[in-house]
């Protein structure tokens, strides 16, 4: 069953997608905008319904991304999300996925569980738009803007007991709206995990907007992470779960592939993916070709989280 090859998520990107190309050439046309003019979303479509937080408040300038903006009708049409298929092009499909009302379970080794309604925790918590590099495993890339609030914000609310070592990311599981839960070679739910310090660390992000506006459900609406310095797949999406325990948990692509996907995935340019270098990157939307950065660029924010670069495991 895990003799699989030429899935979507085992491309490198020299075997460049007709979607990818597609994407290219429509982002040109666009790409002119791109930068911090595109940030000049304030008042633009707000969330519909009047009790929602809106979605565009300030900038954080501490986290300058140091590159143009991804085109947002790029960022928002080439995804990666299983639970709606294997290619890029979920988008449309997507759409099915009921945002609301979106509940939140905290759980596990902390002083009591609590299912949070997504409303009530938003208004709980300070609310900042980043621009973030995004950095897939497969070697493509983004530059987006995210509105949310620090993991650490959670952390705090949910209270976690001394014993907790590690945080666990459970996506939803909707099998009338999410077609590739049929595929039951997969370990599902999609689960993700960090550990506390991982967790505490300022650059790690929960997102509910992107590009001033509500986040779209094919980027993992209503709720996600935002993990810059790992590949992109330690970013859960459409998070229903969030749990602390004393054991590093076992997660989606570490069970259907742990010399491939490991638990720490950070990125760096000089350890390769067993099948691709990990050298460059690829800007989706002008497809670009530049050099991966160490923690993808974030190493002054991440890396005394680990001990040195040397040790691959923290990089696989
Ligand atoms: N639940 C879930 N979360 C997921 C994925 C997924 O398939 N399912 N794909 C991951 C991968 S591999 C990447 S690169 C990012 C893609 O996020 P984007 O589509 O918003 O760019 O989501 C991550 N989170
Ligand atoms: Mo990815």
């Amino acid at each position: 069953m895990l003799i699989r090859v030429s899935r979507g998520w085992e491309l490198p990107e020299s075997a460049a997608t007709p979607e990818g190309a597609a994407i290219g050439r429509r982002a040109a046309l666009g790409g002119a905008l791109a930068g911090a003019a595109a940030l000049g979303l304030a008042g633009r479509a707000r969330a519909a319904d009047a009790g929602a937080v809106a979605q565009d408040p300030a900038v954080n300038a501490a986290y300058a991304a140091g590159r143009a903006l991804t085109p947002e009708d790029a960022a928002t049409t080439y995804n990666n999300f299983y639970e709606f298929g294997e290619d890029k092009a979920i988008s449309r499909a997507a759409q099915k996925l009921p945002l609301t009302p979106w509940a939140i379970r905290i759980d596990g080794l902390v002083e009591a569980p609590v299912t949070i309604g997504l409303d009530d925790l938003l208004r709980k918590m300070p609310l900042e738009q980043r621009v973030y590099r995004h950095r897939c495993v497969e070697t493509w890339a983004m530059t987006v803007p995210w509105t949310g609030f620090q993991l650490s914000e959670l952390v705090k609310l949910a209270k976690p007991l001394a014993s907790a070592k590690f945080v666990t990311f459970t996506t939803a599981q909707l099998p009338k709206v999410m077609p590739g839960l049929r595929q039951s070679f997969y370990p599902w739910p999609y689960t993700e995990g960090v550990t506390m310090a991982e967790a505490a660390n300022p650059l790690a992000f929960l997102v509910t907007g992107m590009y001033g506006k509500p986040l779209p459900p094919q980027d993992g609406g209503p709720f996600r992470l935002a993990l810059p310095w790992k590949y992109g797949f330690k970013s859960a999406k459409s998070i229903v779960a969030v749990s602390f325990t004393d054991a590093e948990p076992h997660t989606f692509w570490e069970a259907i592939n742990p010399d491939e996907y490991g638990f720490w995935a950070n990125v760096n340019p000089a350890v390769a993916h067993p099948r691709w270098s990990q050298a460059s990157e690829r800007l989706i939307g002008s497809d670009a070709r530049v050099p991966t950065q160490l923690y993808n660029g974030y190493a002054e924010f991440v890396a005394s989280l680990y001990p040195d670069t040397t040790t691959r495991k923290y990089f696989m």
